[in-house]
């Protein structure tokens, strides 16, 4: 037996799509429960501002910063100090998603509908957000990147990125979540995590040095199940991305895909954290068993043998066989994966076929952990299945498109019968009124 659990889907023709999303292995997350437990907080930080946030962090952070705003000076020694090696790969990262993100940025659509009546969606930049790195497990200077890009490149004028404090690092983020802020000309970070920043980035305060902390009206980025359900309480006040929870990878392969690179990858990704997901879904039993044997000696002679360990055993783990090429897609599209890895023959025109993931990595040569680095797309995914309905973060994220409407004169006379109708039809006279108010004279 490997570590990853089996389910054989061979035999039988595949049950639809939704009686499909309950067979897959999908972790138990309850967001709902988290929701209680944040509620609170985000009650005292709204009422009690920097104040309560400060009390929270020094609960769960276990160390109490002298203010919420990050100092300059730190900034910039945090990149002074920065190894040059790990300068020269952030750079890479960020000029790559600088390159896609431009790229992103959707032009105004003009359409006229009549002589004399257009419709404009002029897309418009959300005027302050809040970007989030996690600490935790690890932490993802690399995070920093895939928000602040997308936003800088939507044009967003004022954006603040928030991390955890870390009581080694005398109450400031990781010094690497510093220097590339700094790398990416942000200049205003704010050391506090968890759903005291949401709640702080939604309501605003005052710092403990007197500086006003102004409110956003977006928050971004990915976070524990307490920022994620913070999120979900303070969505409507702020606008929030997909939910980006627990990672996940989920590879379909068939028989030419290569056994070795398939566990590399499905260990990267439980490397994230032990409610990680990795599920294989494969056409070849041979190549299963292939894997299975692949993983053992690779997951005992990595470093995070036992976060990965339990990854791969969890419920939310495991393999799946599949009769047919076909099924595979049925079934990664039931699963809706934050990462799909395509490793079979003809990979680009399999993969042209998914209707639900958060990232496709096609081929031998497009692992996931060159999407999370440098590939120039974004890493800040959907999961859980959002992927059926949400995007990742993009450049898009940002930008609202409002319709903007101007008709003429005659334009408007040469409708107005339709508007009036239609406005009777629903019992709503005074709508068409507004209408023949301007022709009646
Ligand atoms: N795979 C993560 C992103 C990440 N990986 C950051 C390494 N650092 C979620 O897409
Ligand atoms: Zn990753």
């Amino acid at each position: 037996m490997g570590m990853l659990r089996r389910l054989d889907l061979r035999a039988d023709t595949l049950p639809r799509a939704a009686v499909l999303r309950g067979i897959v292995p999908r972790a138990a997350i309850d967001v709902d429960a988290a929701l209680e437990i944040v509620r609170p907080i985000v009650d005292a930080v709204r009422e009690r501002g920097v104040e309560a946030a400060l009390e929270y962090t020094e609960r769960f952070d276990k160390v109490r910063p002298a203010s919420v705003r990050v100092p300059a000076a730190a900034l910039a020694e945090a990149l002074g100090t920065l190894d040059p090696a790990v300068r020269a790969a952030l750079e890479t990262s960020i000029s790559r998603a600088r390159a896609v993100h431009a790229e992103q940025r959707r032009a105004d659509v003009v359409t006229k509908v009549v002589p004399g009546g257009t419709v404009t969606e002029r897309f418009v930049p959300v005027r302050r957000v809040g970007l989030y790195a996690p600490g935790g497990l690890a932490v993802y200077p690399s995070s920093v990147v895939m928000n602040v890009v997308p936003a800088q490149a939507a044009g967003v004028e004022s954006l603040v990125v928030a991390s955890p404090p870390q009581a080694d690092n005398g109450g400031l983020p990781h010094p690497t979540i510093l220097a590339a802020a700094a790398l990416l000309g942000v200049d205003e970070v704010w050391a506090v995590g968890g759903a005291q920043c949401v709640a702080l980035l939604a309501h605003g305060g005052t710092d403990t040095s007197g500086e006003d902390l102004e409110p956003v009206d977006m928050v971004t980025g990915p976070g524990n199940i307490y920022l994620t359900a913070a999120k979900r309480l303070l969505r409507g006040l702020i606008g929030i991305d997909a939910e980006a929870g627990t990672t996940e990878i989920a590879v379909l392969a068939d028989d030419t895909a290569d056994p070795v690179h398939v566990a590399a990858d499905l260990i990267s990704q439980a490397e994230h954290d032990p409610n990680a997901a990795s599920v294989l879904v494969t056409t070849s039993e041979a190549v299963a068993d292939a894997v299975d044997a692949a993983l053992a000696p690779m997951v005992g002679s990595t470093k995070h043998t036992e976060r990965i360990r339990t990854a791969l055993s969890g419920p939310q783990s495991g393999t799946i066989l599949v009769a047919n090429l076909d099924d595979g897609i049925a079934v990664v599209d039931a699963y809706a994966a934050e990462h799909l890895e395509i490793q079979t023959a003809d990979a680009a025109a399999v993969a042209a076929r998914v209707r639900n993931a958060g990232a496709i990595f096609v081929g031998a040569w497009s692992p996931v952990s060159l999407g999370d680095y440098c590939a120039g797309s974004n890493h800040v995914l959907p999961t859980g299945g959002c992927a059926r309905h949400s995007g990742g973060l993009s450049t898009q994220t940002f930008l609202r498109g409002i319709h903007v409407v101007e008709y003429t004169e005659q334009a408007l006379r040469d409708v107005a019968d339709q508007v009036v109708t239609l406005a009777v039809a629903e019992d709503l006279p005074a709508h068409g009124e507004a209408v023949s108010a301007r022709f009646a004279r």
